[in-house]
């Protein structure tokens, strides 16, 4: 049995105010033609299909032709998905039941009361079956209507007492597809830019009560790594969507899997962007002289080393470039500042703090009239903040 993992692809996403809908139609119309030359049993997608819970009509149909591109691929091609953090449930389960005649399986929501299960699809190969298990993003809290004497305390919980009423026959082949924060044991996990998490890391989930299944199609981290275990799996995005992923490398991930006990194989293959994003560092010169035309329309995050700040830099650099994301002055000057907040990050009373803040965006003090709103503002917190007690 073979099948693409994919996950993350945030159709609608912006990057830096770009739109990237010819990005990612690119790289989708991509992801077609690999199904196309190597005819998967199945496409898996694990989450996050959209960048918004609201996808725009723009997104929707971005998403609309690439499942009809993918339907035309004869045999058909099952396509299972569930929804991300980044989806809304009942917007992606909208008309689930009639995408099933399509050979298309959503699971928006997770199970709601006791009397329901996950989502479950059974493919047939000459090993025998496979049943895909469908665990779309959830909370502790999503889950308090399975669970009604007692809500489970943590993520790790939720997940894994959903898994446990499941009764898996642990004999046949099981695959996973979820979108969590998974870890390996006392692992860090490579993060970037373009993930949303929440603050002080109670969404992290120890991947062990995972690692039963044959193979865990996963979504969340948008670069490709294995969590805990080889078997255990991000596939990441298909594109990079911050420039702290610029390094990556992205792949379609085709995943076979042998007979049960066999050890799961990962292939890669490498995509190729309508438009890589890079970095780019030194003087503005040597930057402009070295431009290569095929890099022209690449997303670039530039960062001047000159030391002397040169005269309007973007302009210069839209001669050569199409799609600047961000232009960075790194020198002695910027460097100075930079040790100089550092040294100055004491709280005294706000009224000072924001006069500097105020002197660094501006150039100059503030006027006697501007401190005066300025009190009057902080009188106002003040008074809500006593309320508020
Ligand atoms: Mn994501």
């Amino acid at each position: 049995m073979r099948f693409f993992h994919l996950s993350d692809l945030h159709i609608g996403k912006q990057l830096h105010y770009y739109n990237l809908k010819e990005d990612q139609e690119h790289i989708l119309r991509e992801v077609v033609s690999y199904a196309e030359k190597l005819r998967p049993d199945a496409v898996v997608i694990a989450g996050d299909i959209y960048d918004k819970s609201v996808p725009s009509a723009e997104a929707v149909a971005v998403f609309d032709e690439f499942l009809t591109a993918l339907s035309e691929v004869k045999p058909s091609i099952p396509v299972l998905m569930i929804a991300g953090n980044h989806d809304s449930a009942q917007r992606l389960d909208y008309a689930c039941e009639i995408l099933k005649k399509q050979n298309i399986y959503i699971a928006g929501n997770v199970p709601q009361d006791e009397t329901k299960f996950l989502k479950k699809l059974t493919l047939e190969d000459e090993n025998g079956m496979v049943h895909f298990y469908f665990l779309p993003f959830l909370k502790p809290g999503y889950v308090r209507g399975v669970f009604p004497e007692k809500i489970p305390e943590s993520y790790q919980a939720a997940v894994e007492q959903m898994i446990e009423r499941e009764h898996i026959d642990w004999d046949a082949r099981n695959v996973l597809i979820s979108h969590q924060f998974y870890t390996g044991s006392g692992q860090e996990a490579a993060t970037c830019d373009s993930e949303s998490f929440s603050v002080g890391g109670l969404d992290r989930i120890d991947s062990r009560g995972i690692r039963k299944f044959d193979y865990a199609a996963l979504g969340h981290l948008h670069g490709a790594q294995e969590a805990g275990a080889a078997h255990v799996r991000y596939c990441g995005t298909l594109l990079k969507y911050s420039v702290s992923e610029w390094n990556q490398e992205k792949s379609l991930h085709m995943v076979t899997l042998g007979k049960k006990g066999d050890a799961v194989q990962v292939e890669t293959f490498p995509l190729h962007p309508l438009r890589d994003v890079r970095k780019v560092r030194g003087g503005l010169e040597e930057i402009l002289e070295s431009a290569r035309p095929e890099n022209r329309d690449d997303y670039i995050s530039v960062t001047l080393t000159d030391e002397v700040d040169p005269y309007r830099p973007k302009e210069q650099l839209e001669r050569v470039y199409t799609h600047i994301l961000e232009v960075r002055m790194d020198n002695t000057r910027t460097r100075q500042k930079l040790e100089a907040l550092d040294d100055e990050a004491e709280l005294s009373n706000p009224m000072t703090v924001f006069g500097e803040f105020y002197v660094e965006m501006q150039g100059r003090e503030m006027t006697p009239e501007e401190q005066k709103i300025l009190i009057q503002v902080f009188e106002r917190i003040g008074k809500r903040e006593e309320n508020a007690i």
